[in-house]
Parts: structure tokens; C-alpha cells; sequence
């Protein structure tokens, strides 16, 4: 009996070692961090919180970030609920490694796999009758919902649940039959619209950026934050092909900032947030002939029901991180900024940095737009930390005009046919204000106040650039029908904190006045 107590006793000295209770530190962060950012660090709606994922932010900086927030992110600020001791606590936390960082190569990605619809399992025809082109999918962030709406009646088709927090563009594919929708926590889903059934997803990593779809329909590629990876997919069912480690040839990894298709190119185009890089990553059968610098390398795909996948990469190194870039309608050139304001024009044949601009409002230029102004192809984007729209000379990279606004935006749009182009107010008391620009005077022409008080924010144009949707971003929130050459409201849907919306005639023809 006492051997029986004492071997209990010893049981119970042993699991109080291994149950460590939480510390005060770890208590804040589930109570103020593990929402946004994951119980485990490993991101959610925020990014994952790691040493390895941190390694540009100075622990002064982090300290900075909890305080007041962060510019351009949901990140609040902490200084009205935390003592500087407790943020301290919270940024010496974040810097600490994780005892463990799960694998996520191709074999869990391939386990994530779900096939709900084998391809070429579901009828070839819509469940319903819309012109195809002018659909759009209207992300809702609120409740992570998505609607199917009808661009012509601006009717919802279809209300659909979507994986957790989507973030970056849904992309169509296949003349508006398929999007694919990548979430912040790595998820891929693939969704048939004609018969409005999810027919794969599978979990591309932990922590994913956006999502790009090649121009053929073959290929998804997802840049990932965490592992620093880039996954290729096969679009059919998506099966993982690929798995990219996104390292410089000195070893150093780096989070992906974002991927982006270049169709003229057959390549894929990725910017890398910790090391100074830019990769194009050809989905050609074949590599390109006579290019010096890809790193051709095949990967045998497990399975008969795939050949061997060439990937090849291309490196071209360049003189800073790219946090945010912008590809001109040709295909040939990107401008991306840091941080710090610096940006960098990129030719992507040359494989240099070839202009400097500087750009202090800090602009979002995955939201820039081109249009015609007096002969020249203007680039436009909003900022983020200035009330301003920047208007930059796409041959000669000079800013030709800062148009003032009410405050830092966050996205900008317009159409081939529309002499306006339309950019929100996203941050600070004027969030409830709409710009519209006249293309050619380069004057605000028009401020609308959709829903006073709730922020108004990201446009999209039906396929003849006739209606202007806008988001109201808020959890009782609408999408507003204007006529955009009026501005009369014509129609309002409550919608739960639409995003996002995607027209597929817009994205697909690549349309200068939208994001790509
Ligand atoms: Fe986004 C697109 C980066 C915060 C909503 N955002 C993008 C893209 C990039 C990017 C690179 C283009 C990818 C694409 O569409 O394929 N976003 C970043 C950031 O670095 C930033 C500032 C910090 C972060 O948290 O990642 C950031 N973004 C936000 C938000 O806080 C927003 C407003 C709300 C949310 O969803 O988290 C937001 N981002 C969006 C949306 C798009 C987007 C709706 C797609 C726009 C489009 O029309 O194509």
C-alpha cells in the first residue's frame, strides 16, 4: 500500500512539473493576442507571431506595434489597456521561439486534401441563368460568407460559407466556372460556380499571403508567410505539385509578401518580404530556351495521374525587400515599396532594379490602377499613412500629381469605359467619405457619404463600367449599387462586412482598372 501511495505521489510530483501553469505574460497574450494571431503564434487573421517571421522588426519596433497599432493592418493599439512592463512582457514573448513548428511540406499538405467533386464529376451547364461574365463574388468578411450576385440584376444568386478570414483576391478561372479562395490560416477552396458546390480544398500552409491562378487554368500557386514557401497546386483537384522553399542562395529564408500571374510571361511573379528578391516562377512545360539564371528543377508527382511539373525559378535580386508591388498591364516591369517609402521599378527581362521613386504616404500598390492621361500611361494609387492619391508617369516614373483627399485609403478602381476612378477613405474620421476622380483633370469631381459613420471602401465595376459597387465595411453593413456616371444610388444589399468583390469579365480580361 505505501509503495502504491508513494508511486502516486511521485505521479503527481511528476505531471505538476509537466503542466506548467500559464504565465502572466502568456495569460494577456490569450486574453488581448490569440484571436487575431492564433492560441499557438502560428497566425490567424493576423500573422504568425516568430522570431523566424520577425526578423525585419527591430524589438523596439514590436514594442511601438502594440502600443499604437499598426498603419494599414487591424493590428489596435494596446496603451490605454496595457502597462508598458506587460507590453514588454508580451514582445519579449513574441520573440521567443516555439518549442515546435509543425511541418507543413508536401505531405501534410497533401493529408489537408479534400475532393469533394472529382474533376469532371458536375454538369457542364449553370444551375441558374446570369450572364456568366458579369457575376461577381462579393466576399463578406463578417460571418466569412461569400455571395454569388448577379452583375446585371444586382440579385444574390447564392450565399455561400467561406474558410476562416479570406485574405487577397478570390481569382476566377475557366470563363467565370471556377474561383479559388485563399485564406489567411493556409486554406485553398476551390468553388464551382455553376453548380455553386465547393469542389476541393486542401491547406496550402500555415500562415498564406494570397493566391495566384495561372492564365490556363492549370496552376495555383499560394505564397506563404508560414512555412516561407510557395505551394504550386494542380487547379484540377488541387493536388499539391510542388512545395518552393523561398530561401536566397545563401540559405536564408523569407516569408512570401505576395504571388501574382504574368500571362504574357507564362510565369508566376513573387516578392519576398525578408530577403531582397523577386521570382518568377515559369509554368511553362518546358523552361524557357536561351534564358540564363532559372533554376530548372523537376519534381517527380507522386501518382500516375500527373507528369513531371517543371517550376523553374529565376532570381533577380534587387536593392530592398518588397512589402507591396504593382505589374504594368505589359507584363514587363513592377514597382514595389518597403516599408520606409523607398520604391523600386523592376525590370523583370532586364532582372535589375531600374528607378527609384519616392513614395513617403506609403502607397498600397497592389491596389494601383493605369489609365491614359494626355498620351502617357498613368499609374494611380492610394496611401496609406497620407490623405493623398498618387499619380506616377509609368515611362519616366515621375509623380506627376499628389491629389489630396480626406484621408489614407486603402483601394482604388475604375474602367476602360468610366472617365472616373474611385478611391475610399479607409482610415481615420473621414472613413465614411468616397472619392471620385476625373480621370483627365485629375480633380475630385465627386465625395459620396454612403452609410455616414461606417466605412465605405473598396469599388468594383460591373463588366461594362456602367455601376460602381461599394463596400460598407461594417458587421451591419451593405453593398451600394451607384450609377457611375451619376452617382445616384440605384440599389443597396445588406451585406455583413462585404470586402472584397470580383467581377469576371474584369479580372479576366485583366482590365487595367481593377487589381490582377
Ligand atoms: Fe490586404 C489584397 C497585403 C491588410 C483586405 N492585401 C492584398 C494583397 C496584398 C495585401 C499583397 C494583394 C493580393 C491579392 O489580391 O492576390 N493586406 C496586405 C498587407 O500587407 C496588410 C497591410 C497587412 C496584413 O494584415 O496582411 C493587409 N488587407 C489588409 C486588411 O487589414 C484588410 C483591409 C482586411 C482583411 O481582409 O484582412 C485587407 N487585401 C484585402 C482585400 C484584398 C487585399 C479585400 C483584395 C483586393 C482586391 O480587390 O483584389
Amino acid at each position: 500500500m505505501k509503495q502504491i501511495l508513494t508511486s502516486l505521489l511521485l505521479l503527481c510530483a511528476s505531471s505538476a512539473t509537466v503542466i506548467a501553469e500559464p504565465t502572466q505574460t502568456e495569460e494577456l497574450y490569450k486574453q488581448h493576442c490569440a484571436e487575431c494571431h492564433g492560441v499557438d503564434r502560428l497566425g490567424l487573421m493576423g500573422p504568425a507571431l516568430l522570431p523566424q517571421n520577425l526578423k525585419r522588426l527591430r524589438q523596439q519596433s514590436a514594442f511601438s506595434v502594440i502600443q499604437n497599432g499598426r498603419a494599414a493592418t487591424q493590428m489596435p493599439a494596446f496603451k490605454d489597456k496595457l502597462m508598458p512592463d506587460q507590453i514588454q512582457g508580451l514582445v519579449d514573448l513574441v520573440y521567443t521561439p516555439l518549442k515546435e513548428i509543425p511541418a507543413w511540406g508536401m505531405k501534410e499538405i497533401k493529408a489537408s486534401q479534400l475532393v469533394y467533386h472529382a474533376p469532371g464529376t458536375l454538369p457542364d451547364k449553370p444551375v441558374f441563368d446570369a450572364e456568366i461574365d458579369n457575376l461577381f463574388m462579393v466576399v463578406e468578411l463578417g460571418d466569412h460568407h461569400a455571395t454569388l450576385l448577379n452583375g446585371d440584376t444586382f440579385e444574390p444568386i447564392h450565399r455561400l460559407p467561406t474558410r476562416f478570414a479570406l485574405h487577397g483576391g478570390p481569382k476566377w478561372a475557366e470563363g467565370g466556372r471556377y474561383i479559388y479562395f485563399a485564406s489567411r490560416d493556409g486554406w485553398i477552396s476551390k468553388f464551382d460556380a455553376f453548380n455553386l458546390k465547393y469542389v476541393a480544398e486542401v491547406r496550402a500552409g500555415i500562415n498564406t499571403r494570397n493566391l495566384a491562378v495561372s492564365h490556363d487554368g492549370r496552376y495555383v500557386i499560394a505564397a506563404n508567410y508560414l512555412p516561407h514557401t510557395l505551394t504550386v497546386l494542380d487547379a484540377r483537384d488541387l493536388s499539391p505539385l510542388k512545395v518552393i522553399e523561398a530561401k536566397d542562395e545563401n540559405g536564408n529564408s523569407s516569408r512570401v509578401s505576395a504571388v501574382y500571374t504574368a500571362d504574357p510571361r507564362n510565369s508566376f511573379v513573387a516578392a519576398m518580404k525578408d530577403i531582397p528578391e523577386v521570382w518568377e516562377i515559369s509554368y511553362l512545360d518546358e523552361p524557357p530556351a536561351g534564358f540564363s539564371g532559372w533554376v530548372h528543377d523537376y519534381n517527380k508527382v507522386s501518382g500516375d495521374a500527373h507528369k513531371e511539373e517543371p517550376f523553374a525559378v529565376r532570381r533577380i535580386q534587387i536593392k530592398d525587400y518588397l512589402d507591396d508591388f504593382f505589374m504594368t498591364q505589359e507584363y514587363d516591369r513592377i514597382i514595389g515599396t518597403t516599408r520606409n517609402g523607398q520604391g523600386q521599378v523592376v525590370d523583370l527581362d532586364l532582372r535589375r532594379s531600374v528607378a527609384n521613386v519616392t513614395l513617403p504616404g506609403m502607397p498600397h500598390l497592389s491596389s494601383g490602377i493605369t489609365w491614359n492621361y494626355q498620351g502617357k500611361t498613368v499609374l494611380a494609387t492610394p496611401n496609406i499613412k497620407e490623405g493623398q492619391v498618387t499619380i506616377i508617369n509609368t515611362k519616366t516614373w515621375e509623380i506627376i500629381k499628389q491629389i489630396k483627399t480626406e484621408g489614407p485609403g486603402f483601394f482604388m478602381r475604375s474602367h476602360e469605359k468610366s472617365p472616373y476612378a474611385w478611391v475610399d477613405v479607409f482610415f481615420g474620421p473621414n472613413k465614411d467619405l468616397m472619392h471620385v476622380i476625373d480621370k483627365q483633370t485629375l480633380e475630385i469631381v465627386k465625395t459620396l457619404k454612403p452609410a455616414p459613420g461606417k466605412t465605405s471602401a473598396h469599388v468594383e465595376f460591373t463588366q461594362d463600367g456602367k455601376y460602381a459597387l461599394v463596400s460598407i465595411w461594417d458587421d451591419d453593413g451593405a453593398l451600394v449599387v451607384y450609377d457611375a456616371n451619376t452617382f445616384e444610388e440605384v440599389k443597396r444589399l445588406p451585406m455583413k462586412k462585404p470586402s472584397g468583390k470580383y467581377n469576371v469579365h474584369n479580372k479576366l480580361t485583366r482590365s487595367a482598372g481593377t487589381s490582377h
